[in-house]
């Protein structure tokens, strides 16, 4: 077992300058693309994140980058995974696949159709609470919060099919976990006949990262299907609800709403705004995960698979995030934790390498592909602040020291592979940088 490495103050201000410098490349005069060279536009998720870590240096680009996001927010609330930059072509699917009806969008507005996890309000907290201009944020906080209301309603009114808070997604990406072993239960109501029809299309991804290391084919004639229907649909999100073989209740995705929904009460109190009903929906999601999500037996949250109305038996790393919006009791967060910190998983305890995104001991585990094992920065802070927020403080801090570690010794990966021990998928990753700014400052 290598020994964990202290990080040194020294080094740690030379790993903030660097990753300083990645979002400097990344940043494109109004929002960071996660990397320019595979992922030129502008992803939400990422978005919020990235705004975390500006947070703690560049108010200025943090609120332009919540900014620049919510210029592509639909009529009717969504906020769209991928908001396009014309001026790059290197990424599929090209916004011209997508072929978004005009009725849901500005002009000029170029948009995917699907969404992700609502992490851009956790971004605008954050910079509203580390700005050191107060009026300024305040002023900002007026402009932003009206838009965040409407992208929680729209989840509460579109994508709330039991009516019990519990928000659905209906595409992998739209869990930004895209080829979790999770999904791949719901993913096989897709048969290959299905298939037969697709366009034809080109990956542009693998011209540019190891082919091991990204979905198979299958998995992307799968996601490549599901945007067909939702075309064939109009994107009516009643019709898309309905219709679509893949619809879960994403454990990390209402977590993230729940963390949001916090997030949005602490604002919209201070912006003197009525938030009862963000109140009582947050009662209604958390509840709702308390009641279906968490399985007993395995002592894990777990995903909800809508169309065979059954839990998915695969924990992976989400399982454990509950933590960070409060949400496991005190039996179930000892549960959680010790799940993370045994032999399966992690171990905490002796964390060289922090927390995987699959359980390490499962035959399916892939410790080089994508969300199928490699351990990845944004679901490790994650992590980290629901061990903080239930006071594991010191493993806590071997998460953290883990990451930090993991990213001086190899660089700004998109993720790490735990057993061969190197940097995955591509490099001079946006989130990566913000998170470590975020990990060495930590507040709030
Ligand atoms: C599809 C941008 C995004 C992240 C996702 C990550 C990956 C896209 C892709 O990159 O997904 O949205 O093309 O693989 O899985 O979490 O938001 O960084």
């Amino acid at each position: 077992m290598e020994q964990m490495l202290k990080i040194r103050d020294m080094d740690t201000i030379l790993l903030i300058n660097n990753a300083k410098e990645v979002l400097d490349k990344n940043w494109l005069q109004g929002y960071t693309s996660p990397s320019i060279k595979l992922y030129p536009h502008q992803w939400s998720w990422d978005s919020g994140f990235i705004a975390i870590g500006y947070s703690y240096f560049d108010e200025e680009r943090a609120m332009r980058e919540i900014t620049s996001l919510l210029k592509g927010q639909w009529f009717d609330g969504m906020i769209p995974h991928i908001r396009y930059n014309s001026l790059f072509e290197n990424y599929f699917p090209e916004v011209s696949f997508w072929n978004i009806p005009q009725r849901y969008i500005s002009l000029n507005s170029m948009s995917s159709g699907i969404t992700q996890p609502p992490m851009i309000t956790i971004g605008a907290y954050c910079y509203w609470k580390n700005a050191r201009d107060s009026d300024k944020a305040k002023d900002f906080l007026k402009e932003v919060f009206p838009g965040l209301m409407k992208f929680h309603r729209f989840l509460y009114e579109e994508r709330n099919p039991l009516k019990n808070g519990l928000i659905a997604i209906v595409h992998p990406w739209e869990s930004g976990m895209d080829n979790s072993l999770a999904w791949d239960l719901p993913l096989s109501r897709i048969n290959k006949q299905d298939l037969n029809n697709l366009p034809g299309y080109k990956r542009k991804d693998t011209e540019i990262v190891s082919t091991e290391e990204r979905p198979d084919d299958l998995n992307y004639n799968r996601y490549i299907y599901l945007i067909e229907l939702f075309k064939s649909l109009d994107y009516e999100q009643r019709l898309i609800v309905k219709e679509s073989p893949f619809l879960v209740c994403d454990i990390l995705f209402n977590t993230i709403l729940c963390r949001a929904g916090e997030c949005l009460i602490e604002m919209g109190r201070f912006l003197k705004d009525d938030v009862r009903c963000v109140e009582e929906r947050l009662d209604t999601t958390k509840k709702s995960i308390q009641k279906m999500l968490w399985d007993e037996k395995s002592g894990l949250y777990l995903n909800y698979d809508l169309n065979s109305r059954s839990l998915i038996k695969k924990p992976t790393s989400s399982s454990f995030t509950p933590l960070f919006a409060g949400i496991p009791d005190h039996g179930q967060a000892e549960k959680i934790y010790g799940y993370i910190n045994g032999v399966c998983q992690c171990p905490l305890d002796d964390a060289n390498f922090a927390v995987p995104s699959s359980i390490r001991c499962e035959d399916d585990f892939i410790s080089d592909n994508y969300w199928k094992g490699p351990v990845w920065t944004n679901i490790n802070w994650i992590i980290y602040k629901g061990l903080k927020r239930y006071n594991y403080t010191n493993n806590a801090e071997k998460v953290k020291e883990s990451m930090l570690n993991l990213i001086s010794r190899y660089g700004f990966y998109e993720y790490f592979d735990p057993v061969k021990k190197k940097g995955c998928g591509i490099n001079d990753f946006s989130w990566t940088a913000a998170l470590t700014i975020a990990f060495a400052f930590n507040v709030p």
